[in-house]
């Protein structure tokens, strides 16, 4: 039934039985490892932000298990089309965090050479597509290139990130339907993490559930608890399983809470109480993951410490460096658009060029957006 939800780890740690998914214990720490990591980026992001050094940040504090635990059920060769909210999955498909940072100080050094809002990344080599803004137009997009990869043979898939939010627009109708008709290898997960900015969950559908809304576009709808990693990865692995055999898409909706602001520029004390926060931080996915490894005996002080302070002072470092390495050359802006660019562009960049020489541009604190 669409309306239960799946677990795996009880909230202090155990194991129902026989649920372990089967994955080694260096594979378990590393799971851990990636969830502390992604809990340091955003706290980086965010001091950063507020030390008026980048523009705007969006953490997903809370959310770790669910992206961490996705993202290793996945082939390397997979597609994904994330939304925002997702440093955690990008660092767990191995992307460097040095890069995420790059991407968020716009410098020279970006992938997306600074011509993106901060945390909307792209990055090739993981199959990792780029961040929309607009909510849910990613999604059809994913569906297209899981119909391409069924055209070609190919044994990937895509998987496809929205909110709860997300499933109110346009895009996820279409492409939930046509994902379906098609039998796109292609997995719909729903980050149900309760609030859209101000907009609770209760006020975005009348369903009882996201999950719910996959029978009618007739592919599997599966509940999980998102804050219960190998939950989540045991889910992600069986929609992949089906993908790769010929038997479509699954819609899984992965129930979590944002325990922070929307973003940078966002106050959630205007509009939610205290008190429902501070129930969900007892349901800490990340301190639920320690209890399951401590009773494994694969958790210890030493870990500990390697994870944490591992994980500060290589984000430390590394934001060190992004911000050293300034913003793209102004010329940048006139490239990879056209092959052959038209001659009244020459003539703006090489205007914009001399000025630029000649000390008339600085760019400085202009630009950002103001979210
Ligand atoms: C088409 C569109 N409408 C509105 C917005 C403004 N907006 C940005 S984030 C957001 C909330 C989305 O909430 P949800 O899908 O639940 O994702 P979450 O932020 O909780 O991860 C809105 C309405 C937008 N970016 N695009
Ligand atoms: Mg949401």
């Amino acid at each position: 039934m669409p309306t239960d939800v799946q677990s795996v780890l009880q909230p202090d740690g155990k194991v129902k039985n026989g649920m372990l998914p089967d994955l080694t214990d260096d594979r378990l720490r590393e799971m851990y490892r990636l969830m502390v990591l992604t809990r340091a980026f955003d706290d980086r992001g965010m001091n950063l932000q507020r030390q008026g050094r980048i523009g705007f940040y969006l953490p997903s504090r809370g959310e770790e298990a669910l992206q961490v635990g996705c993202a290793l059920a996945l082939e390397p060769d997979d597609w994904s089309f994330p939304s925002y909210r997702m440093p955690g999955f990008a660092l767990a498909r191995g992307v460097d965090p040095a890069m995420m940072l790059n991407q968020i100080f716009g410098n020279a050094a970006d992938t997306c050479r600074g011509r993106q809002m901060p945390v909307h990344y792209s990055f090739r080599e993981q199959n990792f597509v780029s961040i929309s803004s607009p909510i849910g137009t990613h999604i059809p997009q994913a569906v297209g290139a899981a119909m391409a990869m069924k055209y070609r043979g190919e044994k990937s898939v895509a998987i496809t990130f929205m909110g709860d939010g997300g499933t109110s627009s346009d895009g996820f109708h279409v492409g939930l339907n046509f994902g379906a008709v098609y039998e796109a290898p292609v997995i719909f997960f729903c980050n149900n993490n309760q609030w859209a900015i101000s907009v609770p969950f209760e006020k975005q559908t009348r369903a009882e559930s996201v999950a719910i809304k996959a029978k009618a576009y007739g592919m599997p709808g599966v509940r999980v608890d998102g804050n219960d990693a190998l939950a989540v990865y045991a889910a992600v692995k069986d929609a992949g399983s089906r993908a790769r055999n010929g038997k479509g898409p699954t819609l899984i909706e992965a129930l979590t809470f944002r325990m922070g602001p929307h973003s940078s520029s966002d106050d959630p004390s205007r509009y939610r109480p205290d008190e429902v926060v501070e129930q969900w931080q007892k349901k800490d996915p990340i301190l639920r993951f320690r209890e399951f490894l401590t009773g494994k005996n694969l958790w210890d002080e030493e870990f500990e410490t390697e994870c944490q302070e591992g994980s500060k002072a290589l984000l430390y470092a590394a934001a060190k460096e992004a911000e050293k390495a300034g913003p793209p050359a102004v010329e940048t802006m006139f490239e990879g658009v056209y092959r052959e660019i038209p001659p009244e562009l020459a003539l703006q960049r090489d205007g914009l060029v001399g000025l630029a020489k000649s000390g008339q541009l600085t760019g400085k604190d202009e630009g950002y957006f103001p979210l």
